[in-house]
């Protein structure tokens, strides 16, 4: 379903053992070194979204090698490369051919979380981002190039889902006003919710 130019919502389009072995190793990522936290943001306060980074760590706003303390960031693990690109395959009908992906967010949502209207600028590649969703649904505001305010568009993204993000929509502004707490597959043990974006950064060491 193309949802604006760009823009690619495919429901449904992980298998229930992909979700469950994402799931898996989200938790392992979580624990760390390097593992998930509330990062401090620039105006002051902590964002509600737990997050850890992988290939390199992202805090608003800026890329990094490793942690403001020094520890490494966790490597970008073959798994979700593999993923990004046959995801992109499906989406857009052809192989992704620009920047290689070489970094993932995990953000992890409980029933309090939200996420701003923002848009995702700190990489220097137009590569598209690719967004995995687990465990419970939410509203995904999608909106526009020019403000953070209308016109947007509310879309529905639940567990399983995959969402691509590129040409135009690569720098729309978006966010999470809301989850829905306890819709997820109860089969799949994740209480809250879950988002893989992978992306390339365009940047070398
Ligand atoms: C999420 N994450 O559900 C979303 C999914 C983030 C973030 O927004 O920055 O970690 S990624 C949504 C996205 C990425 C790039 C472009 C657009 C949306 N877009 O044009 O709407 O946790
Ligand atoms: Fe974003």
């Amino acid at each position: 379903v193309t949802v604006a130019p760009g823009a690619v919502h495919l429901p449904g389009w992980l298998s229930p053992q992909t979700q469950a072995d994402l799931v898996r190793r989200c938790r392992e990522w979580a624990r760390g070194p390097a593992g998930m936290r509330r990062h401090p943001m620039p105006r002051g306060g902590r964002m509600s979204v737990s997050m850890v980074s992988l290939g390199w760590h992202w805090q608003p706003y800026s890329y990094a090698r490793e942690l403001p303390d020094g520890t490494p960031v966790q490597p970008f693990p073959d798994l979700l490369g593999d993923l990004a690109a046959r995801a992109v395959e499906a989406a857009h009908g052809a192989p992704h051919r620009g920047d290689p992906y070489d970094v993932a967010l995990v953000n992890f949502y409980d029933a309090d979380a939200r996420m701003g209207m923002h848009q995702d600028r700190d990489e220097r590649s137009r590569a598209p981002v690719v967004s995995f969703s687990l465990g419970d649904s939410c509203v995904f505001r999608f909106g526009n190039t020019e403000t953070r305010n209308r016109p947007y568009t509310d879309v529905e993204l639940r567990g399983g889902d995959l969402f691509v993000f590129g040409g135009p929509s690569r720098m729309a502004y978006h966010g999470v006003p809301r989850t829905r707490p306890g819709s997820a597959d109860p089969g799949l043990g994740l209480t809250g919710r879950l988002n893989i974006t992978v992306r390339a950064s365009g940047l070398q060491d």
